[in-house]
C-alpha cells in the first residue's frame, strides 16, 4: 500500500485550562485524512525541560505563543510538506534537526509537539484506526491504573501546602471503569469532609479540592477518612500517591516547608516522608527529591524503592539518557512521561523505553495546563505503559482524558485488560 504523505500542516493558537494561550497543529494528508492535536502546559517543570516558545512582552502575561505558530506555519510546515507520514521517527528526526537545539528552543517545543502528535493523528485516520490502535497494533489492550488527584497542593494551589499532589489509585478494581467508579465516591466524599470542616469547596488548577490544611500532613490523614467514608479499605482497594514535586522547594540539598516553617535536609526529607509510608497507604512517591539532589533520590530509593514506586518527573524529564544515568544511580524505579517536556513523541517514546531496559516502569501524564486534546490517553494504551495521570475528577480538560478511556475500554470490549493490582499489587509495608 502507497504510505501517505503529508499536504499541508497548519497551526492556530488556543487556550488552556489555565485561559493561556497554546499551540493547535492541523496535519492533512494527501489522501485527505487530517489529524490535529494542541500541546499542554506545566507549572512545576524540571528545568532540564525542552522550551516551550512564549513570546516576549506583556500580551497575556508573557504567555502568547504567535511566534511558535508562525514557526509551524512557516519553517516546519514548508519542511515537512510531501514527506512521508507514516514514518514518526523520521518526521521527529526533521524537527530536530529543524529545530537545531539540544532543547527545541528555537522553534519551541510547544510548535514541535503540536506537529509531532498531529502527524500521528493524521496517520491514524487514513489508517482508519484509533490512535491508540495506530500506536500499538492489535496487542494495545492494557487500560492503564489511572492516578487521580483528590488534593491539590504547591504550584497548583498558591503553595498552600508543599506537597503538590495527593492521588489515589484503586488496585482493588477490576476494570478502568471500575476504578473510576471508586475514584468519583472518594473525590465526593473527600469534597463532603472538607465542607464539613468549614471549607469552601474550592478546586486547584487539576481540579483536586483546594488544600485547606495547616499541615502537609493533614491531607494525607483526610485522604485516608474519604476513603474509609466512601466505603472502601484503605491500601487494599483504594491507596495513596505522592507528587511531592520537591523541586519546588527544594535546592543545595535543603527543603524548606513553607506550611510548617520548617527546613530539612536531604535526610530529613527522606525520614519524612519513610514515616509518612509507615503511617499511610502510600503505594507510588514522585519527586521525593529534588532535581539537584540525584543522590538523595538515590538514598530514598535505596529505602523505599522495594516498596513503592518512586517516580521521577521533573528529576528526568522524559529523557531516555537520564532515565540511563538515573539507573546506574540507582535513583528511582519509574519515570513520568510527558511529551512536551521532550518536544516530540519519538523522544518521549525513548523514555519509555529505556525505562523498559533498565526496570523501571512508567507513567504517561498530562500537564497542569491542558486543554480538550486526548492524545496521552492513546499514548497510555498505544504504548502498554499500564499506567496514566492526568490530575483530578472534575473540569472537562481532566474529564476529556478519564471518558476518552471509558471509550476505548468499552470498544476493546472482552480484548480489554486491566493494569489494576498487577501495577500495586505488593502490599505498602
Ligand atoms: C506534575 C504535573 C502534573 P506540572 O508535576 O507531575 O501534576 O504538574 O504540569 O505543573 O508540571
Ligand atoms: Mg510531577
Amino acid at each position: 500500500m502507497k504510505s501517505p504523505t503529508i499536504r499541508s500542516v497548519h497551526a492556530r493558537r488556543v487556550w488552556d485550562s489555565r485561559g493561556r494561550p497554546t499551540v493547535e497543529a492541523e496535519v492533512t494528508l494527501d489522501d485527505g485524512a487530517v489529524g490535529s492535536a494542541i500541546v499542554p502546559a506545566g507549572a512545576s517543570r524540571g528545568s532540564r525541560e525542552a522550551i516551550e516558545l512564549r513570546d516576549a512582552g506583556a500580551r497575556f502575561g508573557g504567555f502568547d505563543v504567535l511566534q511558535a505558530v508562525a514557526n509551524v506555519n512557516g519553517e516546519i510546515a514548508s519542511a515537512l510538506a510531501g514527506g512521508r507520514a507514516d514514518d514518526q521517527a523520521a518526521i521527529d528526526a526533521r524537527l530536530i534537526a529543524l529545530d537545531g537545539t539540544p532543547n527545541k528552543s528555537r522553534l519551541g517545543a510547544n510548535a514541535t509537539l503540536s506537529v509531532s502528535m498531529a502527524v500521528a493523528h493524521a496517520l491514524a485516520a487514513s489508517r482508519q484506526l484509533p490512535l491508540y490502535e495506530s500506536l500499538g497494533g492489535p496487542a494495545a489492550t492494557l487500560l492503564p491504573m489511572p492516578q487521580i488527584q483528590i488534593f491539590g497542593g504547591g504550584a497548583h494551589a498558591g503553595r498552600r501546602v508543599d506537597i503538590q499532589d495527593f492521588l489515589i489509585v484503586c488496585p482493588g478494581a477490576g476494570s478502568f471503569r471500575e476504578a473510576l467508579e471508586w475514584t468519583a465516591e472518594v473525590y465526593r466524599s473527600a469534597g463532603e469532609l472538607m465542607a464539613a470542616r468549614g471549607s469552601r469547596a474550592g478546586v486547584a488548577d487539576e481540579g483536586g479540592w483546594w488544600p485547606d490544611f495547616t499541615a502537609n500532613e493533614q491531607a494525607l490523614e483526610a485522604l485516608v477518612a474519604a476513603i474509609e467514608k466512601a466505603g472502601f479499605v484503605p491500601g487494599e482497594q483504594v491507596a495513596i500517591v505522592l507528587d511531592v514535586a520537591a523541586s519546588e522547594f527544594g535546592r543545595n540539598g535543603r527543603y524548606r516547608l513553607g506550611l510548617e516553617s520548617r527546613e530539612l535536609d536531604s535526610d530529613g526529607m527522606i525520614e519524612l516522608l519513610l514515616r509518612w509510608m509507615d503511617r499511610y497507604p502510600i503505594v507510588s512517591i514522585e519527586d521525593p527529591l529534588a532535581e539537584d539532589d540525584p543522590e538523595g533520590f538515590a538514598r530514598f530509593t535505596r529505602a523505599a524503592g522495594r516498596r513503592i514506586q518512586v517516580i521521577g518527573d521533573d528529576f528526568l524529564v522524559s529523557h531516555a539518557p537520564r532515565v540511563r544515568e538515573a539507573a546506574t544511580l540507582g535513583a528511582a524505579n519509574a519515570v513520568l512521561l510527558k511529551p512536551n517536556q521532550r518536544g516530540t513523541l519519538t523522544e518521549t517514546l525513548q523514555a519509555w523505553e529505556a525505562a523498559q531496559a533498565v526496570g523501571y516502569a512508567g507513567i504517561v501524564s498530562a500537564r497542569s495546563g491542558e486543554s480538550e486534546d486526548t492524545t496521552i490517553v492513546h499514548l497510555a494504551i498505544g504504548w502498554g505503559t499500564g499506567q496514566l495521570k492526568v490530575g483530578s475528577f472534575a473540569r472537562s480538560e481532566r474529564m476529556a482524558k478519564w471518558n476518552e478511556a471509558l471509550r476505548i475500554e468499552e470498544r476493546l470490549g472482552a480484548r480489554a485488560r486491566f493494569a489494576g493490582a498487577r501495577v500495586f499489587g505488593r502490599s505498602p509495608a
